[in-house]
């Protein structure tokens, strides 16, 4: 009988402390890693992760570095993993160079799951390789992304001329998928399409103006320019207006900031390509969650498109996929 008196304070003493029952009940942290902090897109991002963890009770800890760069990506991640986090959410900024990094965080234990980018192959948890060991993948279909553009860039010029990519910088899985589905889908079936050399501008969108007008320079009889991310096309369409081409260079974005819409209804944008981050942020907490309190996840999640231009822009289902700033 004593024992069992003692069992039971013990086990009170415990319930009153609130001390977990399982791990449902446990407050987790969970720490999202973009791939800069001040990116509209990452920022949306940001608020679906918040949501999912307002649902579970959990604590997101955002820490990102001020430029899409693993050589200031990677320190941030090294203070991330030092604070011991539940689980780390990463836009990984280099496809090689982010491997090693995140071996760290999962040796010492941390469930690693990549948002939006990916390491290697971004095919995970197959036993290849060294770089298939985060748990989860949860991301825009990107060549997709790349071949819509394609076939959009392809019909508001014609189907005909010289057109270009406007890039970040080779290595990064999301942006060389944009390229790759859109270089594939004009190869093979825009044949009056001339695809000139991408540009890479480093995510300076005034990079991506200046060469805009460059390109514009060498090529006058340039017809249209594909932004294949937030800056890319930003700093595109800014060129494209200070060379006083607008409509006659044909602007396709990727993502959608707010200036998009006004870039849309004045025709210097012809269509933006607005991903889902909010979805990536929501389902890539869920994903760790789900992980955490020992449910098995699935590798690879995809997220969705929504195609905006002239005729939708106003449509209040369409504009809530406008990034927030
Ligand atoms: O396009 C997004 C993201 O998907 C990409 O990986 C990097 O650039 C953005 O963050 C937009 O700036």
């Amino acid at each position: 009988f004593v024992k069992a008196a003692a069992a039971l304070t013990l086990v009170s003493a415990f319930a009153l402390a609130g001390a977990p029952a399982n791990a449902q009940d446990k407050k987790f942290t969970i720490a999202l890693v973009p791939g800069l902090t001040t990116d509209a897109f990452y920022i949306t991002m940001r608020k679906g992760a918040e949501a999912a963890a307002k649902a579970i009770g959990a604590e997101i800890v955002f820490q990102g570095a001020p430029d899409f760069n693993p050589v200031t990506q990677v320190p941030v991640l090294d203070a991330v993993i030092a604070k011991k986090p539940d689980a780390i959410l990463i836009a990984p900024t280099d496809k090689d160079q982010l491997v090693q990094p995140l071996k760290k965080a999962a040796d010492a234990g941390i469930p690693v799951i990549t948002v939006d980018t990916f390491i290697g192959s971004g095919v995970y948890q197959t036993g290849a390789g060294d770089s298939d060991f985060p748990l989860a993948y949860i991301a825009s279909d990107n060549i997709l992304g790349g071949e819509i553009a394609a076939r959009a860039l392809a019909k508001a010029v014609g189907e005909k001329g010289k057109v270009y990519v406007s890039n970040v910088k080779p290595g990064i899985s999301t942006t060389d998928q944009r390229e790759e589905g859109f270089k594939k889908e004009m190869a093979a079936n825009h044949p009056g399409i001339q695809v000139l050399e991408t540009q890479y501008n480093d995510n300076d969108a005034n990079k991506a103006a200046s060469q805009l007008q460059a390109v514009f320079a060498r090529n006058p009889d340039l017809v249209g320019v594909f932004g294949a991310n937030l800056f890319s096309a930003l700093g595109g369409a800014n060129g494209v207006q200070q060379a006083g081409e607008t409509g006659k260079i044909r602007v396709v974005a990727f993502d959608a900031p707010t200036s998009i819409v006004d870039n849309i209804n004045s025709g210097l944008v012809d269509l933006a390509i607005a991903q889902h981050p909010a979805e990536i942020g929501y389902f890539g907490v869920m994903s760790a969650y789900a992980h955490l309190t020992g449910n098995s996840i699935p590798t690879s999640i995809g997220t969705g498109f929504t195609v905006i231009d002239k005729t939708n822009v106003t449509d209040p289902n369409v504009a809530k996929y406008i990034y927030s700033d």
